[in-house]
């Protein structure tokens, strides 16, 4: 199929009839596109705002961008070839090995020709008549498809905070999920960085190793563990490459999507001196090991959190050496976890450098944005550059971005304005034939993202194969079932202690969002087994038409 992005500059551009648009081309959008043209033969594109595939990869280009999961399970395994060829250099990845790797799969399966890049979906409505989306881009096309499915990422809308004065900065500015192709030069610079999540916390040490001066603003203080990246020897490469079958049964077979076992014991069960050593080791280790590899009640029960949390804390005091700047480093405000917690290079040893301070904004909160630099309660701070590291409207902001119209013509707007609702986190009850890959209400970005996205894409390409045999046009999730789902989604993460954090996962980094747990914290081995048994009853909950 060739689209003719022309045709979006005449007064009445054709209409094109397709089985399925999908939105977005990152892990996930590239994956549906394969098994719905490939492996379905199903007519399909897919729009991209982006200039390129990539999605997440594509445009958070920022110094020091990389995947927290190790590389070789953050990776597609549908293709036991693509496993096998493909090679990656070091334990966590990053973001321009990634973005190969993503542009070698377009090639590798010949996905380019059916994706339009730089258009996004400004809109799609449902015909109720017809069973049929009716799309429209920004470059004028109008698609109508049977099926439409978003692909748009669960961290994709970039959230630059509304400060005074942004507009007169003579210095520049960038938020790092929208970051120049062009290398940004901070040699020489004064340069102001705004958040210490998991970007900010990536972004610190790089910067500071080249600029001038940088001065990280802090909200909220965050624990961090260090990553210990490393070069993959070629010893590790071949036992990966021979155990692939086994890793990828274990990470779908997991709790969160990591082809690790997981630990059933309690904080509680051993001892101070063993539990010491346990954490010790795991700090030595590195990365996520030490959250899932510790103990089993680090997220349900705030005592055994705290021996996590008071373990990391002490690793920052005798990290950074000005007490006073440790202090103010240390997180006391929530139990770690229950913020996506980071992995780090250096990040706390960066504050011992000369050039680098850190401005609490708890003590002296931003006022404004000055033509020179950010001016806080206490003082003006003169500034080249600024770095925005403050995240995303997560989950629902690129979905909400787009006017989506279902029966009757409702928005998805207006029956989200309550915070998000689905089945499973995979179709909305109103939006017949949509289905939103890793949606709100799903273990998405609790999960190692490509196992969940696979589960996603596998499951809806099952769904629209069983709608082809039995002759069914429409398929909708039932209120009553989606009611159920959102029901038990907030039910088992009030049983954890996440609630207990302001973070994304509630939307709470959005001003006047409303506060609702978006992921589902259940496991993704347990959502899994429901999703799989919904389908083997015939779709349960889902009403279908021929
Ligand atoms: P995060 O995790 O949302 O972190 C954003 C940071 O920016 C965080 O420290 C925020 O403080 C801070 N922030 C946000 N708005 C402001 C304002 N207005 N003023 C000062 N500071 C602010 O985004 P990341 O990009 O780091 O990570 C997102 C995910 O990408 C990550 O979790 C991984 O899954 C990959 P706060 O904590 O809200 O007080």
């Amino acid at each position: 199929m060739v689209f003719d992005p022309s045709q979006g500059a005449t007064t009445e551009p054709a209409v094109e009839a397709l089985d399925a648009v999908i939105i977005g081309a990152g892990f996930s959008g590239l994956y549906m596109l394969y098994r719905a043209r490939d492996v379905l033969g199903l007519r399909a594109c897919v729009f991209e705002a982006g200039d390129g595939v990539g999605g997440t990869w594509f445009w958070n280009r920022y110094p020091g961008a990389r995947c927290d999961s190790e590389s070789f399970y953050y990776c597609y395994s549908f293709s036991e070839e693509l496993s096998q060829e493909w090679t990656w250099t070091s334990k966590y990845p990053e973001q321009p090995e990634i973005l190969r790797y993503l542009e070698h799969v377009a090639d590798r399966f010949d996905l380019r020709r059916d994706i339009q890049l730089g258009t996004r979906v400004v809109g799609a409505r449902f015909d109720d008549a017809a069973d049929r989306w009716e799309v429209e881009t920004s470059r004028g096309d109008r698609v109508s498809a049977r099926f439409l499915i978003s692909a748009v990422g669960c961290l994709s809308s970039a959230n630059v905070p509304e400060i005074p004065g942004l507009g007169r900065f003579e210095g520049n500015w960038y938020h790092t999920g929208a970051w120049p192709h062009e290398r940004v030069d901070f040699r020489g610079k004064r340069v102001g960085l705004i958040g210490t999540g998991s970007t900010g916390i990536q972004a610190t040490p790089v910067i500071a190793a080249e600029a001038d001066h940088l001065t990280v603003f802090q909200r909220t203080p965050n624990y961090s563990v260090p990553a210990r990246n490393a070069p993959l020897t070629e010893e590790e490469l071949r036992k990966i490459r021979t155990h692939y079958a086994e890793i990828w049964k274990r990470a779908r077979d997991s709790f969160g999507g990591f082809p690790y076992q997981r630990v059933e014991r309690s904080a509680f069960e051993v001892d101070d001196e063993e539990r010491e050593q346990i954490y010790d080791q795991l700090w030595q280790d590195g990365g996520f090991k030490f959250m899932w590899g510790s103990f089993n009640d680090l997220l349900f029960n705030k005592e055994a959190n705290d021996t996590a949390a008071e373990f990391i804390r002490r690793k920052i005091r005798e990290t950074v050496k000005d007490p006073d700047v440790a202090a103010r480093l240390t997180p006391t405000d929530h139990p770690f976890g229950t913020k996506r917690p980071p992995i780090d290079t250096d990040y706390f040893e960066t504050f011992n450098r000369d050039n680098v301070s850190l401005v609490d904004l708890r003590e002296s909160p931003i006022v404004e944005i000055t033509p020179r630099g950010i001016r806080t309660e206490a003082k003006e701070y003169e500034l080249d550059v600024i770095v925005f590291a403050t995240g995303f409207d997560a989950m629902t902001g690129s979905l909400l971005r787009m006017d989506i119209r279902g029966v009757g013509g409702r928005s998805l707007r207006e029956k989200w304005s309550e915070g998000p609702k689905t089945y499973l986190g995979l179709q909305i009850a109103g939006f017949p034939n949509f289905f939103t890959i890793t949606g709100p209400g799903s273990p998405s970005v609790l999960s190692n993202m490509p196992v969940s996205i696979e589960q996603h894409v596998e499951w809806i390409s099952a769904c629209i194969e069983y709608m082809r045999a039995h002759g069914s046009t429409r398929i909708e999730a039932t209120e009553k079932a989606e009611e159920e789902w959102v029901e038990h989604v907030r039910q088992v993460a009030d049983l954890t202690l996440f609630p207990r954090a302001s973070s994304w996962y509630l939307g709470a980094n959005i001003p006047g969002k409303k506060r609702v747990f978006m992921p589902y914290v259940g496991g993704l081995l347990p959502y899994r087994e429901r999703c799989d048994e919904v389908a083997r009853r015939g779709y349960e909950g889902f009403d279908l038409r021929p």
